[in-house]
């Protein structure tokens, strides 16, 4: 079941109600014409599955959303991320390799749900989950000081936060959700205070940009990835505010002190080595900040892509 080695499926997801900046919503259209899909085609020899779309999901925005438990438009969040959820979980269950453009880091609700569901039930087997990211975004609606969702998917996902609200989240199923034990981070540098609690309380595995500094990225690594294991499926989910602002200055919530492009193409690289990449995201590029840098983040953005599908030099 595991994606067989050329077939990936695309999903260009314009969406940007998980936070307040306009533009994320802009960043797949921003990859698409900085030439990814040939990249992905002529260069990787990968089969490319694509709609063609950049979605929207505007025929699923209710007129009225107002905050619930603190959260910032809930509704639109909660239908847009269940119908990511339902095209990831396609590609996936087809035994594609699932490449997800964000859009805000909200849509992991979505993603990671969605391979979490058809690895389940094709190979009755837990995801693993490498976050690579500035934040932690593991916020419950209560410990949030921003109310804004994309500082919320992982407490969805590892079902810490949970809804009967059909509406608001309440589509998120036992199929849908990950093991906290499961679940590593690497890069973290801006966490809430809250979040710690949370982070210290469940015991997650998490490798801050401090542990980068003592250890190096290479022996970060092999941590990281003996963590989770060999035979372990593996979903990417790749924040472009991990990268220092001096390589993506084109993102929402710049934090100074994070990895170096070489450092994040080396994440990238070794976890296409396992060869048990079943899923990568690549969130939080806004090419309307920084006018003169967003060329220099959709770079980033496609060299991260394009060493996780497994590029290598020799
Ligand atoms: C903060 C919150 C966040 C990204 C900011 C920030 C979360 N912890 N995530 N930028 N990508 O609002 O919950
Ligand atoms: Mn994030
Ligand atoms: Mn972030
Ligand atoms: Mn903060």
């Amino acid at each position: 079941f595991l994606p067989s080695r050329n077939e990936l499926g695309l999903v260009a997801v314009g969406f940007s109600g998980g936070q307040t900046k306009a533009g994320v919503d802009a960043a797949p259209t921003a990859l698409l014409e900085a030439g990814l899909i040939h990249q992905l085609q002529n260069d990787l020899n990968y089969n490319v599955t694509f709609d063609g779309q950049v979605h929207t999901y505007a025929d699923l925005i209710p007129a009225s959303d107002p905050p619930h438990r603190n959260m910032l438009r809930p509704k639109s969040v909660s239908a847009v991320t269940r119908a990511v959820s339902s095209q990831v979980y396609t590609h996936a269950a087809a035994g594609r390799l699932v490449l997800t453009l964000g859009g805000d880091h909200s849509i992991a609700i979505g993603t990671i749900s969605g391979t979490a569901r058809a690895v389940r039930e094709r190979l009755g087997q837990e995801i693993a989950v490498v976050w690579v990211d500035a934040h932690a975004d593991i916020n419950t609606p209560e410990t949030s000081e921003s109310g804004n969702i994309h500082g919320m998917p992982v407490s969805f996902l590892t079902g810490m936060t949970r809804s009967e609200d059909e509406e608001r989240f309440g589509w998120l199923g036992e199929e849908h959700l990950i093991s906290a034990r499961k679940l590593v981070y690497i890069a973290l540098r801006d966490i809430d205070r809250g979040e710690k609690e949370i982070l210290r309380r469940e015991g997650i595995k998490a490798f801050s940009m401090h542990d980068i500094d003592r250890h190096g990225i290479g022996k970060i690594m092999d941590m990281a990835l003996g963590w989770i294991g060999s035979d372990t499926p593996i979903h990417l989910s790749f924040d472009v505010d991990a990268l220092d602002p001096m390589w993506a200055p084109s993102t929402g919530t710049p934090v100074r002190g994070g990895l170096t492009l070489r450092e994040g193409d080396f994440i990238a690289e070794c976890v296409a080595e396992t060869g048990n990449l079943i899923a990568l995201d690549l969130v939080e590029v806004n090419p309307s900040l920084e006018v003169t840098g967003a060329q220099e983040t959709v770079r980033a953005g496609c060299s991260i892509i394009r060493c996780a599908l497994g590029d290598t030099l020799l």
